[in-house]
């Protein structure tokens, strides 16, 4: 159903709508469970003339075991979600496969700066392809990025990818993902990183081994020169935060 609204390009992208219907409807059936009780003991338990309300401590084993007994199921279950995302965060996260290709992906404000390796499929070298808030990737590959920040924390999100991961200058940070869809989505920016945060979209592109061919052939190699400078950003009062 997620689908229907964002549509799930990558290949771990049903695992984590798992988890959040997972919670959705485990949370979702409690929390109903637990309202419908409430009312039902507010209404049945409500003040009538002529009864005395009664002192209860909690302390009788009969009254113990109403917050025990939904203790451990609570337990129970929290295992559960926490045994499904430990599993889905290993594969996101950890267990990256192999990789076909590897893109870089610089962020600032305000905009996504993206080096695809080119023909060769080698980064740093003389065919790079540097293209500013648009990746181009070939589907059904397996790709790794290297992640970093020019400035601020940016967060480089893919949403038909269900992949958010946050930029922080200084580092590199790696990771992986594998599309499995073609067509054009959004990229988004999903760390407040300044007065232009929202004007800083981009487009990635899943395109089919042909036309990513296609694309390579028609894009001008501008690796060769100094590393794309940082678009003017607008004169902002207070200026960047
Ligand atoms: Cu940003």
């Amino acid at each position: 159903m997620i689908e229907q609204y964002v549509p799930s390009a990558s290949t771990f992208a049903p695992d984590i709508d798992y988890i959040i219907w997972l919670i959705l409807v485990v949370v979702g059936f409690w929390f109903l469970l637990a309202e419908g009780v409430f009312f039902w003991l507010i209404m049945k338990f409500r003040a009538r003339p002529g009864i005395k309300g009664q002192y209860l401590t909690g302390d009788e084993p009969k009254a113990k075991r109403f917050v025990t007994w939904p203790h451990y199921l609570t337990l129970i279950f929290d295992v559960w979600i926490l045994v499904v995302a430990i599993n889905v965060w290993t594969t996101v996260k950890i267990k990256a496969p192999p990789a076909d290709e590897t893109v870089r992906i610089i962020a600032q404000q305000w905009a996504w700066t993206f080096v695809h390796a080119g023909p060769d499929n080698k980064l740093d070298t003389p065919d790079d392809i540097t293209v500013v808030d648009e990746l181009h990737v070939e589907n059904n590959r397996t790709y790794h990025f290297e992640l970093t920040s020019r400035d601020v924390l940016h967060s480089f999100s893919v949403p038909v990818f269900r992949l958010k991961q946050d930029a922080i200058p200084g580092r590199i940070i790696k990771g992986w993902f594998k599309p499995n869809l073609t067509g054009q989505f959004d990229v988004q920016c999903t760390e407040i990183c300044g007065i232009g945060h929202s004007i800083m979209p981009a487009r990635i592109f899943i395109e089919s081994h042909e036309d990513h061919a296609r694309w390579m052939k028609a894009t001008p190699n501008v690796a060769s020169a100094s590393p794309p400078a940082a678009p003017a950003a607008p004169a902002a009062p207070g200026g960047t935060r």
